[in-house]
């Protein structure tokens, strides 16, 4: 492990490389040396020096959708430079920086398997399926570090119904995108790529599961998943996977990245946001929000069951252990 003095500390330093750190690690590390108001000191440097790539472009017609949280933005320079991106590296400031030139143009999502209507979507036609909303969700990372965004787009269940779901359909599996050549800094992520992520049919149906393609009234940055992510709000950040090629409907649970991480001890494939249950390493009772503000985190709060949600998903749990199937 990296151990540096206080004043060589640079805003990479103060990031978890959870693999030899541990997330937990990561966050007391974080408290006990102040570093997260350093690291925030050095952010402007950081935003100057990015964007040589694709630019986000603003986003018009955007319709304002109601059920938005009233809690306080996370400013957009925190969300765009404290990332988790493992394609791009593993520190929270790598993807800003790597994911430059992630060329995102043109994109197909493909939509697939047990379906009437299989199809390759072009991010062009996703634009154009539904009007795009604007809905200012939280977001949970099960490191226990959250944050509040306005996404742009609109209720995955929109674009799956598209291509007709067979009866045998009984899961949602999502790939993100994958090359290497582009992405050298992923062989040393530690974790199984392409990335893949996968849902229940009905928590893939649920309005609240937002397909999304923008953020902040613009086009998604490179480094939050461009062109196209999933944003599901009451689970564990780590979900809503980024810059999706595939979507296929499947009869079987689905293998999942951070699920076949530590054979499955660590995440699990449902990965609610829960208080109660704490992840082997860590406590989930409570989580630290960025905010507005000169330091890196505002306040300590505790975390909420489903992130807040449950009136609009406890109900696809009723009957369910969550204890068992974290
Ligand atoms: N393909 C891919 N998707 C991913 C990740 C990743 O490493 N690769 N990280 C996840 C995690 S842990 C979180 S918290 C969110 C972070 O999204 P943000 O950087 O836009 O805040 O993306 C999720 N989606
Ligand atoms: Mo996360």
């Amino acid at each position: 492990m990296l151990i540096k003095k206080q004043p060589d500390l640079t805003y990479a330093d103060v990031t978890p490389k959870t693999l030899y750190m541990g997330r937990r690690n990561f966050l007391l590390g974080l408290v006990a040396t102040g570093a997260a108001v350093e690291a925030w000191k050095k952010l402007p440097r950081l935003v100057s020096a990015a964007g040589t790539g694709s630019v986000p472009v603003k986003l018009n017609g955007v319709v304002k959708w109601p059920g938005s949280t009233s809690d306080t933005q996370t400013p957009i320079e925190k969300v765009t430079t404290f990332n988790n991106f493992y394609e791009f590296g593993t520190d929270k400031g790598d993807p800003s920086q790597n994911a430059k030139n992630f060329v995102t143009s043109p994109w197909t999502v493909s939509v697939e398997g047990e379906v009437a209507k299989p199809r390759k979507f072009t991010m062009d036609e996703i634009m154009k399926i539904a009007p795009l909303e604007e809905r200012i969700y939280r977001h949970r990372c099960v490191e226990a570090w959250s944050i509040v965004v306005p996404w742009i787009g609109y209720s995955l269940s929109t674009i799956l119904k598209l291509v007709e779901p067979t009866p045998k359909a009984k899961y949602v599996a999502f790939e993100s995108y994958y090359d290497p050549k582009q992405m050298p800094w992923a062989s040393s992520a530690g974790i199984e790529l392409p990335y893949v992520e996968g849902l229940r049919l009905d928590e893939a149906m649920n309005p609240l599961a937002l397909l999304c393609v923008g953020m902040y009234g613009e086009t998604l940055p490179n480094q939050d998943g461009a062109p196209v992510r999933m944003v599901i709000p009451w689970k564990y950040g780590f979900k809503s996977i980024k810059s999706i090629v595939k979507i296929r409907f499947v009869k079987s649970q689905p293998p999942t990245t951070w699920n076949m991480y530590a054979g499955g001890t660590e995440y699990g494939f449902y990965s609610n946001v829960n208080p109660s249950v704490d992840h082997p390493r860590w406590s989930q009772a409570s989580e630290r929000r960025l905010g507005p503000g000169l330091g890196l985190f505002t306040r300590k709060i505790p975390t909420l069951m489903f992130n807040g949600y449950g009136d609009q998903v406890a109900s696809l749990y009723a009957g369910m252990d969550l204890r068992k199937n974290f």
